[in-house]
């Protein structure tokens, strides 16, 4: 799916800023009324999570729908085109009117999505209304549980209960648009280019296209320079002297696509593409030709202010900071990331596993141990196949031509030793493999209840990706034998799957910053260190593994709940992008890797 650009055929109007605002209790009345100017609205800022922007826990946590609105003007010359409205995201689940017509519905909270309004709009005024609903069930990604409490005396409450580690954060967390494109227009380009210099295209168009359909592309360096030209709506290439695309030297070209429909007008649109190659040989990731160890952290895409939302301040800063610590990659743990962060990555040379918002399939765990239900029925409780299919398909068809994305994982931590796992995501993973073109590798990020004897999904997987606590869930305060546990496992995978490269998805301690401990306690400073280094001597005496990524980059917002302080406290920074200690231990090793 294309991202909003302005070219010489396409104006794009940003619709971010101040909207109106409500939480609903009735969301029949809101369907009545959406063509009319919300009464008692209150300002809200989007992008960004509602969640935190005014004091309160019944309004930080309702359960339920609330509204946007905003009215938006179209001007005479806008009408003569063809109008889509897009949305970067809407958590979790959206209905979308224009001057009170209902155009459209979007489930799944991370992802784009976008309608035609041309025959919708008027010139002048229009009217947006956006009721979103923010709850997760056993039918949404991520997961979770709406349970009813009852208390002596009490009116019954709902509360809903995420089946993961994170804040709930919903709303309209990314930016919305307004674009236009010509009556015959390019409605997806992929591009797959590889570091000998060889290249495919392939350019999909809608509209009025008729007999006089013409489709040209240029191939364009970081200068501007026009390197290569064809026609055609597919065709390939190749091209000497290229500069792949890589960490040390993020080099991207452009492919400038022009379609001419029956109008004879052009439609014109450039995507960013890079020259790589992500293989897998011998447990090793090769980035074009050459063993990558990946180094880096589960982040989340969330701060202060804004909760989960596009900031482009953060995620640049975010981004520094890795690069500061001689990390060269990150999960987008636990949900697609914006797709401006993507074009981040892409610019600055970040490996991103992609990560789509497959998180708590898990009827007996979470991550906080309190919401467990059935630890045997997960995948007969579950009703997220069919979703889980459409999201790997918006998920691919957002972020294929990313050079920065090496790898997708299909989800975190799903009950992948319970029968039935093998079956739900073998599928998932053909699908995935499938409408990629440049065939990335793809995982099921697993946990520490699915062990070398018992994990159903290890054999689907291109690479293993691990997430273990040993240290702190369990042996905690114990580090040598949480080492030796740690790498009794990995041998054990190593043994079951001899082939196949194997990285942590996840390892950390939760530490409050600023707390000391001479004996490295718990919750220190220097205990974090010491897990850390821990970590490191068992990685660094197995040949296979391929990479250690940390959880996690920084602090985070969590449900609230006794295992967890003001949130979850693993980060190597502070919420607010403070080292803690351990950023030291960790910035000396990574950075010494170059050498
Ligand atoms: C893992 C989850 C992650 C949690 C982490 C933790 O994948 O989302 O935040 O544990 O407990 O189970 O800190």
């Amino acid at each position: 799916m294309l991202y909003p650009k302005m070219t010489e055929s396409r104006q794009v109007f940003d619709l971010s800023g101040i909207w109106d605002f409500s939480l609903v209790s009735d969301p029949e009345a809101v369907r009545e009324h959406a063509g009319e100017t919300l009464k008692k609205g209150i300002p809200m800022p989007v992008p960004s999570a509602y969640n935190e922007i005014y004091p309160g826990r019944e309004f930080a946590d309702h359960v339920g729908e609330m509204v946007y609105q905003r009215t938006f003007v179209v001007t005479e010359q806008m009408k003569k085109e063809r109008i889509v409205l897009r949305f970067g995201s809407a958590a979790h689940r959206a209905q979308i009117w224009l001057n009170g017509r209902c155009i459209g519905r979007h489930k799944g909270g991370f992802l784009p999505f976008s309608f035609e309004i041309t025959g919708d709009v008027r010139t002048g005024e229009n009217l947006l209304t956006v009721m979103i609903n923010n709850i997760v069930d056993y039918s949404t990604l991520p997961c979770g549980r709406v349970v009813t409490e009852e208390y002596p005396g009490m009116q019954k409450k709902t509360v809903n209960l995420p089946n993961f580690d994170f804040y709930n954060y919903a709303g309209l967390l990314r930016p919305v648009w307004l674009y236009t494109t010509p009556k015959a227009w390019i409605s997806d380009i992929t591009i797959n280019g590889h570091a000998d210099g060889s290249f495919t295209w392939q350019v999909d168009a809608e509209g009025e296209l008729g007999e006089e359909k013409k489709i040209r592309i240029t191939v364009l360096d970081e200068t501007g320079k026009e390197l290569f030209s064809g026609e055609g709506e597919n065709g390939a290439g190749k091209l000497d002297q290229i500069r792949p695309w890589s960490v040390e030297d993020p080099c991207l070209y452009a492919l400038r696509t022009e379609l001419w429909g029956s109008d004879g007008r052009r439609d014109v649109y450039t995507e960013e593409f890079g020259f790589r190659d992500i293989t897998i040989e011998n447990c090793r990731i090769l980035l074009n030709g050459r063993p990558v160890y990946l180094r880096g952290f589960g982040r989340h895409e969330e701060g202060p202010f804004r909760g989960r939302s596009t900031d482009p301040v953060l995620m640049t800063k975010d981004l520094g900071l890795l690069k500061w610590m001689g990390a060269n990659s990150f999960r987008t743990s636990h949900y697609p990331n914006s797709e401006e962060m993507m074009q981040l990555c892409d610019r600055m040379g970040i490996l991103v596993i992609d990560e789509s918002p497959a998180v708590g399939l898990n009827t007996g765990f979470t991550a906080t141990g309190l919401l467990g239900g059935d630890p045997e029925g997960t995948w007969k409780t579950l009703k997220t196949a069919e979703h889980h299919r459409t999201v790997m398909e918006e998920m691919v068809k957002r972020d294929k031509n990313h050079p920065c994305v090496i790898a997708w994982s299909v989800a975190n931590e799903p009950a992948s030793q319970e029968e039935g796992a093998r079956e739900y995501f073998e599928p998932l993973v053909r699908l995935t493999k499938e409408l990629d073109v440049q065939r990335r590798p793809v995982t099921i990020v697993t946990y520490e209840g699915s062990t070398p004897d018992t994990c159903r999904v290890a054999e689907l997987c291109d690479f293993l990706m691990l997430n273990r606590y040993r240290g702190w869930y369990d042996t905690e305060g114990q580090l040598p034998e949480a080492a030796a546990k740690l790498k009794a496992e990995l041998e054990g995978f190593h043994r079951r799957c001899p082939d196949k490269p194997v990285m942590l998805g996840e390892y950390g301690a939760d530490t409050i910053a600023g707390l000391h401990d001479l004996n490295a306690r718990l919750f220190t400073e220097e205990y974090q260190t010491e897990f850390m280094k821990a970590y490191s001597e068992v990685f660094d005496s197995l040949p296979y593994i391929t990479g250690e990524h940390v959880w996690v980059f920084a602090d985070f917002a969590t449900a609230e709940n006794i295992k967890r302080v003001d949130g979850n406290k693993k980060g190597i920074f502070t919420r607010d992008r403070r080292p803690k200690q351990a950023a030291y231990f960790l910035k000396e090793r990574w950075s010494g890797m170059d050498k």
